[in-house]
């Protein structure tokens, strides 16, 4: 039988990390190639093509370097992948999977994963999650859903999934609408239709920067206040609550909504931000009045990716029409 053809690329990450001398804390070592050996299973169930494209902390990834990683992925759809999987660090997975999410623009499906669980460790997650993510990428069901996260037998979608446990196993949730999916003996399910897709065209420049500050309780505004000087080209606030600042912050807001772009999301973790509820200074429909745009239901970190392509489109001015989708 002719098997589908199944590219994989390692990143790095806990899932590509060990321990080099015992007592040592682990780095990521361990090549794509070494991570497929850990599941011979997947042999049988496709022709897998692996390349080590990084071996870095997810911390250390960037935006640059992912538009590369996103050029791979393109090449082996083309090249007649039916699916890509990429292993990554987990602690900005949330991050990438909206950025790819945002960019992909094929039926084929670009899964991401990784592990909780360092590569020597006992009962180590990454190989399951690995074959997890495989079952999904090649799953005929997978096709037209964009990006999506496998961790722990749970599908996630790539714009709506969040780490939500620093160490926990189980460490990743999508707030409000749960999984997307999941895999029951071995089998790929979808709980919900399709998302609604409409993926952007890749930036032409790289060099805009999209500042997040968090509101908190008695903050300065000494950032704030900077943000224009210091030349950024975009800024998102983690607001208080559904989508709220200071009176001093509402005001810093005014000034610099009429330079560049301003989302406001909700640093709560979970729910959406208003849009009519409250009327104070730095509530929502001030923000609004001062020429804020808010998140919705995305994250203040997911908006701040969004924001990065649409800038490096030249593209803010559709922002609306995107926040609006969420
Ligand atoms: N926390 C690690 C992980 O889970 C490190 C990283 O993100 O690279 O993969």
């Amino acid at each position: 039988m002719d098997l589908p053809k199944l590219a994989i690329a390692a990143l790095g990450g806990t899932v590509s990390m060990q321990a080099r001398h015992a007592g040592e804390g682990v780095i990521p070592t361990v090549s794509g190639e070494s991570l497929l050996a850990l599941v011979p299973e997947l042999t049988n169930m496709a022709r897998v093509t692996v390349e080590t494209l990084g071996l870095m902390p997810s911390a250390s990834l960037n935006f640059e370097f992912l538009l590369s990683v996103l050029s791979w992925a393109n090449y082996q759809v083309e090249q007649g992948a039916v699916g890509v999987v990429i292993t990554q660090g987990t602690d900005t997975l949330e991050e990438t999977a909206a950025f790819f999410d945002y960019l992909w623009n094929h039926d084929a499906p670009l899964v991401l994963t990784g592990a909780m669980r360092s590569a020597g460790q006992v009962g180590a997650d990454g190989p399951a999650n690995l074959l997890d993510a495989s079952r999904v990428a090649l799953a005929k069901n997978s096709r037209r859903r964009g990006v999506q996260v496998v961790m722990g037998a749970e599908i996630h979608h790539g714009t709506t999934v969040r780490k939500t446990d620093s160490l926990a196993l189980q460490a990743f949730s999508s707030p409000m609408v749960g999984p997307s999916g999941m895999l029951l003996e071995g089998t790929v399910h979808y709980l919900r239709e399709p998302p609604r897709r409409n993926p952007l065209p890749l930036p032409q420049q790289t060099s805009q920067e999209i500042a997040l500050l968090e509101s908190t309780l008695s903050a300065d505004s000494l950032l704030l206040e900077n943000i224009l000087e210091l030349g950024y080209d975009g800024l998102v606030i983690a607001g208080f609550g559904a989508g709220h600042v200071s009176d001093q912050w509402a005001d810093a807001v005014e000034k610099i909504a009429k330079k560049i772009p301003v989302i406001i999301a909700t640093r709560t973790g979970s729910g959406p931000t208003a849009q009519s509820s409250y009327g104070f200074i730095g509530s929502e429909m001030d923000l609004i009045r001062r020429g804020a745009l808010m998140a919705g239901f995305l994250c203040p970190r997911k908006a701040r990716i969004l924001l990065w392509l649409l800038v490096g489109g030249g593209r803010q001015d559709d922002l609306g029409v995107f926040l609006a989708q969420d």
